[in-house]
């Protein structure tokens, strides 16, 4: 755990241009930590700017009413000056450069300091200027919270409240992963008294769901095979499935925690055939280290929660492998 505020509050007073940015898929945490990390820049009279891989998920939109959250492709030329130009590169919620895709390159290659805070395992502290990471944290928007509250109050304004509300709630699952404890929730009962709005922040993240992302659900559980007694789950998403209900990789957001849900289910495996490579999530319950399966297929995460990228296979030959894999990995 490297927390140290100090250097961070001297790398921000010293400098005058800050880029920010996040993973592809931005979820609720990348979002509302960018968003809250950007007015506080702002309200420190920085110049800032949050550019992206991805487009923010339509349900998360809300969170962006002033559209501060640029795509790096809508325009590439000048948001690589951008990069180019910063003094501090932030890189929030991962701790890849990788996971910034088509951005990778131009941030790896920019003079800028880079800074990463996030909260997920195997940070490798020499590939940045400064690390603030947190690996018990339920969300990097807490990691934030800590740093902001500090920096004083007037800071967390009723916009930050909602973004880094809006986060914790995200990225604990509504307040049910592990990690979430007793300082989540005061925090964001201080967050709800700075002017976060949990009904509507909750409607506006859930209640929200495109038809043919439900059509897609309805597929994807037709899709479930059950392993080892019913203690391994493995779904999957075809691009077949993703033509015949004109949606793509960002509907399949939430299904890998969906296989959570089901009664005698340890682990669950998802995956999501892309156009070249197929998408592996990983899920698991109590103690069974996850990321350590996901390590077989070159992927990596937290205990319980992890993921990988593999290349493109038959989804039926990819899942006979990894029933065969989790057997040696349950026995190990
Ligand atoms: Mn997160």
């Amino acid at each position: 755990m490297t927390k140290d505020f100090t250097q961070l509050r001297r790398l921000i007073s010293k400098n005058k241009n800050f880029v920010i940015t996040t993973h592809l898929i931005p979820d609720g945490d990348a979002l509302g930590s960018e968003l809250a990390m950007y007015s506080y820049l702002k309200a420190k009279k920085k110049n800032v700017n949050i550019i992206n891989h991805s487009v923010t998920p339509d349900n998360l939109l809300f969170l962006d009413p002033g559209k501060k959250i640029n795509v790096f492709l809508h325009n590439r030329e000048k948001h690589c000056k951008l990069i180019d130009n910063a003094d501090i590169i932030f890189i929030l919620d991962t701790n890849e450069y990788a996971r910034t895709k088509t951005m990778q390159k131009h941030i790896s290659e920019s003079k800028a300091k880079k800074i990463c805070i996030d909260h997920h395992l195997g940070t490798n502290k020499k590939l940045f200027d400064l690390v603030i990471s947190d690996t018990n944290c339920p969300a990097t928007s807490q990691i934030l919270y800590d740093f902001l509250i500090k920096e004083g109050k007037k800071f967390i304004t009723p916009f930050v409240a909602q973004a880094l509300y809006a986060g914790i709630m995200t990225d604990t699952g509504s307040f049910r992963y592990p990690r979430t404890d007793e300082k989540t929730f005061s925090i964001c009962a201080d967050l709800i008294k700075r002017g976060a709005d949990p009904v509507y922040v909750y409607d506006k993240a859930y209640c929200n769901v495109a038809p043919g992302k439900v059509k897609l659900l309805s597929r994807f559980i037709n899709s479930f095979s059950f392993h080892f007694d019913g203690k391994l789950v493995v779904g999957k998403v075809t691009q077949k499935d993703f033509c015949d209900f004109h949606s793509d990789v960002q509907d399949v957001e939430g299904f890998s925690s969906f296989l959570m849900n089901i009664k005698k289910v340890e682990a669950g495996v998802v995956l999501v055939e892309l156009k070249d490579t197929v998408k592996m999530s990983f899920r698991s319950k109590g103690e069974i280290k996850i990321n350590e399966f996901a390590k077989i297929y070159g992927g990596g995460g937290h205990k319980n929660a992890a993921g990988a990228t593999v290349q493109k296979i038959k989804l039926t030959s990819l899942e006979e492998n990894v029933v065969k894999q989790f057997r040696k990995f349950k026995s190990s």
